[in-house]
């Protein structure tokens, strides 16, 4: 699999950096935003697929690892950068692990909460798309 890297433009001067995203910088249409921080030490989040909901990643602060598993193949990225990301499509299986500390890890999402677009089963996932194990 390929994981689509998206780099975001800084603007800086002498007082210090800021990236802005737009429309234009994103492949969707924000309808949600959060971030998770505070995450505690051998803390693995994630571990769901979504059926709908495609989001970008960010580590806006500090670092941490995404695996991102489409059923077939499996890959890491390690996010340690404001001005980087990733698309996580609807699909993937991902995994958020070593957190460093403070990190906060911002999500942009194009689909509003909803709990019944998660599979947080992994045999569940294969099976809703398919997968052979
Ligand atoms: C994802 C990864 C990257 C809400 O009430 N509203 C929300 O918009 C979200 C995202 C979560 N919640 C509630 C649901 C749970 O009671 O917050 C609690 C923690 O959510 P969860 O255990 O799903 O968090 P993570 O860190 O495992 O996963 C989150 C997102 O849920 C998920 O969409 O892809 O970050």
């Amino acid at each position: 699999m390929d994981i689509e890297r998206l780099k975001f433009e800084i603007n800086g001067d002498e007082r210090g950096l800021l990236v802005a995203l737009e429309r234009s910088s994103l492949p969707f249409e924000i309808q949600r935003v959060f971030y998770l921080y505070d995450t505690q030490p051998n803390v693995r989040r994630g571990k769901h697929a979504h059926k709908k909901c495609n989001q970008v990643l960010i580590c806006v602060s500090g670092s941490c690892k995404i695996l991102l598993d489409d059923g077939i193949k499996k890959e890491v990225v390690v996010l340690d950068s404001p001005d980087s990301g990733i698309f996580v499509p609807a699909g993937d299986w991902r995994e958020m692990y070593e957190f460093s500390p403070g990190a906060v890890l911002l999500v942009l999402a194009d689909q509003p909460y909803d709990e019944g677009d998660y599979i947080r089963d992994y045999d569940e996932f294969l099976k809703y798309y398919s997968i052979e194990k």
